[in-house]
């Protein structure tokens, strides 16, 4: 099973199509996963993206992650689609006549000219923000990168810590399986059960112009995934957490006061933590107007200033090549401390509600990165730490299985006695997938974990360099597994970046390097599918995909 090492030639030649697959995505102000399949910008995506970018061009990776936060909503929110305006509306669907973002998400503060879906995407961006200014320091300072994006950072994950806390432990909820990314995953079947499919006839599924329906996701998954979208919209883009108390009040603005002691850390690393300032639509309406300041963050000079006056002291303790790229405090051994944060309240309206381990491992290592920056920023980061291991420990309290040596979903409506009840404490859903292995990347995992993890990803269910080339999306022996059908079964290749980081990080330097090699040489001979086969490793749905060909370019460096 194990893939040769290119040879330099070889290296050179496939990072060059790499990059040439990059550039014929790029829009002039981002990238799209794929020309016809994806005409537009997705959240995640941009992230992986631009952390393979930054290798080609840092100041385009800039910029990919700048466009992004451009949409970002008033109350926080990173939008998980961002339109192009001149792409046909039947290119994609839903296309932004269905989400209305600009009159349904108003009171959630949706950006006035730009048009997004309403939904999110893993949070990626401050891992991505950090090693993009990491590729290229002297340029990320003089333009401010990282002045400019902190604010905006630390209001996206205040959004999702505050509005999406919908189980009350502390951890975050997704509240309809695209938001998780891995849209047909079996770890949603049980909690799409419950949910009454929109009827067919009332949307057209503009993916099946471009992929194979084997490939995809089903009908009655797509009449799902349309009637929670159209509820969630219909009901303003709302959240159902007690902490969802509007744009208004001290959610993005503020920062203390609120369960969980959020506020007071971030006071802590420097207090600058507030940029949301409920105006994404006005950033995004200067944006149009051409008013677009590159020497300044949409919180104004006052708070540029300060940051800058202490903008270069933080290199000296957290700098970029700390832990090799790495993002954690420390890695740890033995027992986590302390205990999730935050009081009990309900999955509030929504009738999808899913805690999921990748999406919030994601979160966590984005939560260092964060540190990272706001250390680079001039304030101490520790705070932020402190809060990435507390969440480490709740994401352990709360979706480990110690039995089965992996992580599952807790579906918080699932398994309830009575559903009236709150906190809403929903069960595992026991079914085996990738995401259940992602938090391998995190440095703070009780030792124990991180060992039973890595046994899990080479043994029967998974198969890594045992069976399988790539660590396939869901469990090999599970009854729903399919080789070929998108999210349950194929291999994809941001989860194998992520598991080739947590391998490498947690010591097996051997393991990771099998995995680059497997993932270096599928992206080849597959023409940077965007999934492929995981014992084969043949090519399926688009090829050329971007983050495919960026994550490639990171793995050659
Ligand atoms: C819905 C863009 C996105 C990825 C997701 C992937 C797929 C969209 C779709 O494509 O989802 O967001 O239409 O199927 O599942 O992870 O971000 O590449």
């Amino acid at each position: 099973f194990g893939a040769p090492a290119p040879g330099t030639a070889h290296r050179a030649a496939l990072r060059r199509r790499a990059a040439h697959v990059l550039a014929g995505n790029w829009t002039g102000t981002s990238t799209v996963p794929s020309p016809g399949l994806y005409p537009h910008q997705w959240s995640w995506d941009s992230a992986f993206i631009a952390i393979g970018l930054r290798h080609v061009s840092p100041r385009r990776a800039q910029t990919e992650l700048e466009t992004l936060l451009d949409a970002q909503w008033g109350d926080g929110r990173i939008p998980h689609i961002v339109f192009n305006p001149s792409v046909p509306l039947d290119a994609y669907f839903p296309s932004p006549d269905f989400w209305r973002s600009s009159t349904a998400g108003r009171a959630a503060g949706a950006p006035r000219t730009v048009q997004t879906s309403g939904i999110v995407q893993p949070p990626v961006h401050a891992l991505a923000a950090w090693l993009v200014h990491c590729a290229d320091p002297g340029l990320s300072r003089a333009r401010g990168f990282l002045t400019r994006v902190y604010p905006r950072l630390a209001a996206w994950h205040r959004y999702l810590l505050h509005r999406r806390d919908l189980g009350g432990g502390g951890l975050v909820a997704v509240v309809h399986p695209w938001e998780q990314g891995m849209d047909n995953a079996p770890s949603w079947d049980a909690p799409l059960s419950r949910v009454a499919p929109a009827p067919a006839r009332s949307f057209r599924r503009a993916d099946l112009d471009h992929g194979a329906p084997e490939d995809r996701p089903t009908d009655l998954d797509y009449g799902r995934y349309v009637r929670l979208a159209t509820d969630y919209r219909d009901g303003g883009y709302r959240d159902g957490g007690y902490r969802d108390g509007g744009v208004r009040d001290g959610g993005v603005r503020g920062s203390g006061g609120l369960p969980g002691g959020y506020g007071a850390e971030e006071a802590a690393d420097g207090g600058y933590g507030d940029g949301g300032e409920a105006d994404g639509g006005h950033r995004a309406d200067r944006r149009r107007d051409g008013d677009r300041r590159e020497d300044r963050g949409p919180d104004g000079d006052r708070r540029d200033g300060r940051v800058r006056d202490r903008g270069h002291q933080g290199a000296l303790g957290q700098d970029c090549g700390q832990d090799g790229g790495h993002l954690g405090g420390r890695k740890r051994d033995g027992r986590h401390a302390g205990g999730p944060g935050g009081g009990g309240h309900g999955a509030g309206g929504a009738e999808f509600a899913v805690e999921d381990p990748a999406f919030n491992a994601l979160l966590i290592a984005s939560e260092h990165a964060l540190a990272r920056i706001a250390y680079e920023l001039g304030a101490t980061g520790t705070a932020r730490h402190a809060r990435a291991e507390r969440l480490t420990a709740a994401l352990v309290e709360r979706l480990w299985d110690p039995a089965e040596g992996m992580f599952f979903c807790r579906d918080l409506r699932g398994g309830d006695p009575d559903p009236g009840r709150r906190p809403l404490t929903g069960a595992l859903v026991p079914e085996r997938g990738v995401s259940g292995l992602v938090p391998l990347l995190l440095p703070g995992l009780p030792r124990e974990v991180a060992a039973a993890l890595v046994r899990t990803l080479r043994g029967p269910h998974f198969g890594l360099g045992t069976a399988t080339r790539l660590a396939p999306s869901y469990d090999l022996l599970g009854e729903a597994f399919d080789p070929h059908r998108y999210w349950r079964g194929p291999a994809w290749f941001n989860t194998s970046w992520l598991l080739e980081r947590g391998l490498r990080l947690h010591g097996d330097e051997t393991g990771a390097d099998a995995l680059r090699r497997a993932v270096l040489d599928i992206a080849d001979t597959s023409d940077f599918a965007e999934y492929v086969d995981p014992y084969t490793g043949e090519a399926c749905g688009a090829t050329g995909f971007s983050w495919t060909a960026a994550l490639t370019l990171d793995l050659l460096h």
